[in-house]
């Protein structure tokens, strides 16, 4: 069976990542449909060498629809999913829009896929800091029980969408120039900096971003007892999120049963060889599938303490590809 797919954001960061990730997986697609704000219609992209013209969303739109991929941003997820999932479609929502509400499934297919067979229509991908993390530390608190998790990041401009990609070209090439670009999308100046702030501020301090992190990782590992201490920082890096994840587990892990843990993981791969300089970076993951971790090594402060660096291409494993991997789940699972 081939199936019509919906794309709400195509023009976007993640919505053109979404249609290059169908095309490689083979996706059984019938129908592609494009869609975005009026203002972004009319603007054409290809798909499987086919050029396609981007259409205003509207209910209409909606119409035959099997499975819609959203990312097009929260408050357009709350105002179209509904709408979407009334016409008979399941969407794949890649917001944060419906991520922490109890009835509406957070899935990463790695750690917990047969959440995916209870949703009502709405299924939520998380944030992309949250995906490469789970699918570094599941495997791991299976076979240990994880306690406690410290986590820093240093977060790819893409993260923040294709303005936010333009500020660091403009910045750059500004600053060689002499002359100053005003940022559109970050905070703050990010060519040759690092901004410790992403998303909101909250009340307690806490960015929104950093507690998507603390919140999301319980509801995606079913593990309301872990407790995650997050900071989360922009870097001057177009594609690629790294991490410092130091955990701390019930039982003892040496680093070498770590490592053997996560070469059997589905969806890790160990790049640890710190003597020949082998260890992940932002660069070299740009543009592949999967989560990738190095420097695994005892940490100095818990007793039962791990530290490691975990890198992914978060418009791939961060948000398109985890998300084309769920609309896999409904059709392997028959769910559609
Ligand atoms: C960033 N993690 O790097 C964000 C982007 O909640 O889906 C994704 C925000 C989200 O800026």
């Amino acid at each position: 069976r081939y199936y019509n797919i919906a794309i709400l954001g195509a023009t976007g960061a993640v919505g053109q990542t979404m249609l290059r990730v169908l095309e490689e997986r083979n996706f059984p697609v019938d129908e592609i449909r494009l869609l975005a704000s009026p203002k972004s219609a009319g603007q054409e992209l290809e798909y499987m060498g086919v050029k396609y013209k981007v259409q205003a969303v509207s209910p209409e739109a909606f119409e035959g629809i099997d499975i819609a991929l959203f990312s097009a941003g929260g408050s357009r997820s709350k105002e179209w999913a509904p709408v979407a999932v009334e016409k008979g479609a399941v969407v794949i929502d890649n917001s944060s829009a419906f991520r922490m509400d109890d009835d509406v499934p957070l899935v990463v297919p790695e750690v917990n896929p047969e959440d995916v067979k209870w949703h009502k229509g709405i299924i939520a991908n998380p944030n992309c800091s949250t995906i490469q993390m789970v699918v570094a530390i599941n495997p791991i608190h299976r076979a240990k029980k994880i306690k406690n998790v410290f986590v820093s990041t240093y977060q790819a401009v893409s993260g923040a969408g294709a303005t936010a990609i333009k500020d660091l070209e403009e910045e750059t090439k500004a600053y060689f120039e002499g002359k100053y670009y005003y940022p559109e999308a970050l905070p703050a100046h990010i060519a040759f900096n690092v901004i410790p702030h992403i998303d909101v501020f909250l009340d307690n301090d806490y960015t929104k971003e950093e507690m998507k992190m603390v919140n999301e990782t319980r509801k995606i590992m079913h593990a309301p007892d872990i407790k995650v201490s997050p900071t989360c920082v922009r870097v001057p890096v177009f594609y690629g999120h790294s991490e410092t994840v130091v955990i701390e587990t019930e039982e003892p892990v040496t680093p070498e049963e770590a490592r053997e843990i996560l070469r059997s993981a589905p969806g890790v791969i160990v790049e640890d060889d710190p003597s020949n300089n082998v260890y992940p970076m932002p660069i070299d993951v740009a543009g592949k599938d999967e989560v990738f971790v190095g420097r695994i090594r005892k940490d100095f402060i818990f007793e039962n303490g791990l530290s490691m660096w975990v890198v992914a291409d978060n418009l791939r494993k961060g948000a398109a590809t985890n998300a084309v991997q769920i609309a896999e789940l409904l059709v392997e699972y028959e769910l559609i």
